[in-house]
């Protein structure tokens, strides 16, 4: 075989469903032998969708996904997706082409940028062919290592005149990585668990995705509610009698701030405490609290912890089911009640419409999460509406709302979701945009008429980066650089071959939204939105944490700039 026969051969037996990117004239004879070999690709129109509709593609099913993209340019405009997905902890394979090696290099090549090193502080590693023969064995690696521990990306850069080559190529299945499990630590878990004067609390993140019937046994045993972080929403069943949303603090759902207040056990499973899903590190120290993760680096850095245990999550829930007895309650009709009532209050303050001139974001969310099937694919952007979604569009299964959460790039969700609907064609996707993220990347909804991908993009119109907004006003006084153009949307649709439609008030919600759901193609729909009125209480918790950690003198300044221009009541806003 050649080279780029080897290599699509390798990728076909690891499971891949399609490669995203755009040819080269280093990998023409690459995207040539996925089209002879059948292996399913789609072309993007930017290869930052490349990077993010494998991402889209790996979060949805758990399976790392796959990027192939010229050397230079091709991975400069792919880095800042495989940096969310490193950030994020999805699995990637790239496949970089590289400029020719051994007697075919040349000076002064065409991209001949240095792969590896643009790769490497965004991947978990990079592999990189020197020779044919090596590259079905580097990408069986790269699979094995993008899902091993804490999954992430990996690189393989392949010069391109080794695709060309002819060799004998002789590469089986590897040996699975052993997963760690810390039996001590676990121990002294379970022993700080059985204590059953300890009233605990379980805090889910992605780790959890695919042990949800483990944990929510394992809930019930101890008869903990459940938080998630923002990435592991969706692990557990937010119908469950013991869910109470995301986070735990003032930045996540006030049914989770309620249930954790008499907690006195935190386990921490599967999660990194990051700087989103925290609220800026706002999360209320317990007294007791254990963690668990599959990667040690993550281990006990930003919460005090009293146990810290390196394991599998699944043999660790394994393992705590176990000794279930040990570490069983009694039914607590009390908490359980006091979670339904409080989220039915949380349900009727986030239901009560807010805006006046426009759709209230909140009735959006929730209007799209009565009318969209159960296992829709929801995707949310860098959106200051992400952090209601995130409240309030409740998932009753895994791998079911994403969003990018540890490298918040802009534009996003267009082409994850783009991703996920290659691989789950018969499933209902959407995204939540809004109107600048929608810029960065609204280009690649062409694809989605080219490829019929008939996914439903709404972009949340407030002419506006409302999240800058949100962080400025109050410290500055006034905003600055974030007023955006006034786009014709539908002349939008039109010229990228989408239907289009609009929703311009509260009252239309319904009818507009059942109308969009129901149609077969891929629907581009303007959401006019009015952001006033409703508060966010992520930002009000992080801006109260970083509001605490400033200095005296700072705290001055900032204090004096706001006196002196509440004065001004003509603030100069662009
Ligand atoms: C690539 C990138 N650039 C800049 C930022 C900083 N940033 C975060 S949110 C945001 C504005 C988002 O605006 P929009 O999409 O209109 O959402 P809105 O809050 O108005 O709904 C910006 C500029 C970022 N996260 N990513
Ligand atoms: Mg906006």
């Amino acid at each position: 075989m050649t080279g780029a026969e080897a290599l699509v051969e390798t990728l076909i037996q690891e499971g891949t469903l399609c490669v995203f990117g755009i040819p080269g004239a280093q990998q023409n004879e690459l995207w040539d032998t996925m089209k002879t070999k059948r292996l399913g690709y789609l072309l993007v129109t930017h290869e930052f969708s490349a990077s993010t509709m494998a991402d889209g593609y790996a979060r949805s099913t758990g399976r790392p996904g796959v990027l192939c993209v010229v050397p230079g340019p091709g991975l400069t405009n792919a880095l800042s997706g495989i940096g969310e997905a490193l950030l994020d902890s999805i699995p990637l394979v790239c496949i970089v082409g590289d400029v020719a090696n051994g007697s075919r290099n040349r000076p002064f090549q065409v991209h001949s940028l240095n792969q590896a090193a643009l790769l490497q502080p965004v991947t978990k590693h990079v592999f990189s062919a020197q020779s044919a023969a090596e590259i079905p064995q580097l990408v069986r690696q790269a699979f094995q290592l993008a899902a091993a521990g804490e999954p992430g990306p990996v690189g393989v850069t392949i010069p391109y005149n080794l695709l060309i080559e002819a060799q004998r190529f002789d590469s089986g299945p590897l040996e699975p990585f052993g997963v760690p499990y810390d039996g001590q630590a676990a121990e002294r878990a379970f022993g700080l668990l059985s204590n059953r004067s300890l009233r605990v609390g379980i805090y889910a993140g992605l780790g959890c995705m695919d042990v949800s019937p483990a944990l929510v046994q394992l809930a019930e045993t101890l008869q903990a509610p459940v938080a998630t972080s923002m990435a592991g929403k969706g692990a557990m069943p937010e119908n469950h009698p013991l869910a109470v949303g995301w986070g735990y603090g003032a930045q996540g759902t006030v049914t989770a701030e309620m249930a954790f207040k008499n907690v006195d056990l935190v386990l921490a499973l599967g999660v990194k405490f990051s700087e989103v899903s925290t609220g800026y590190y706002s999360l209320p120290q317990h007294r007791n609290l254990i963690h668990v993760d599959a990667n040690a680096d993550n281990l006990g850095r930003i919460m005090r912890t009293s146990v810290c245990v390196h394991s599998d999550m699944e043999i660790f829930l394994g393992q705590a089911l176990m000794v279930a007895d040990h570490l069983r309650r009694p039914t607590n009709s009390r908490l359980i009640d006091d979670i339904q009532r409080t989220k039915a209050q949380e349900a009727r303050c986030n239901a009560d419409i807010r805006s006046t001139c426009g759709v209230d974001p909140m009735a959006f969310l929730l209007a799209l999460r009565r009318l969209s099937a159960c296992d829709a694919l929801a995707f949310v952007d860098v959106t200051v509406s992400q952090y209601w979604a995130t409240e309030t569009f409740t998932t009753s299964q895994p791998r079911t709302f994403f969003n990018p959460t540890n490298n918040q790039v802009m534009g996003w969700s267009i082409p994850a979701a783009l991703g996920a609907q290659r691989v789950h064609p018969h499933r209902q996707v959407l995204t939540v945009t809004g109107d600048g993220c929608f810029l960065m990347s609204a280009m690649e909804m062409s694809t989605a008429a080219r490829a019929g991908l008939p996914v439903k993009f709404f972009v949340l119109d407030d002419q506006a980066y409302h999240y800058m907004q949100e962080l400025q006003e109050p410290a500055y006084k006034r905003t600055t650089a974030t007023v955006l153009a006034r786009l014709d949307y539908r002349a939008f649709a039109m010229a990228m071959g989408l239907s289009y439609q609009e929703i311009c008030s509260n009252g239309e919600l319904e009818s507009r939204l059942c109308g969009v759901l129901a149609h077969d193609g891929p629907v581009l729909t303007r959401v006019v939105t009015d952001y006033r009125n409703r508060q966010v209480r992520w930002i009000k918790a992080a801006k109260d944490k970083f509001t605490k950690e400033l200095t005296r003198d700072q705290k001055i300044r900032f204090l004096a700039r706001i006196g002196s221009r509440s004065l001004n009541r003509h603030p100069e806003n662009d």
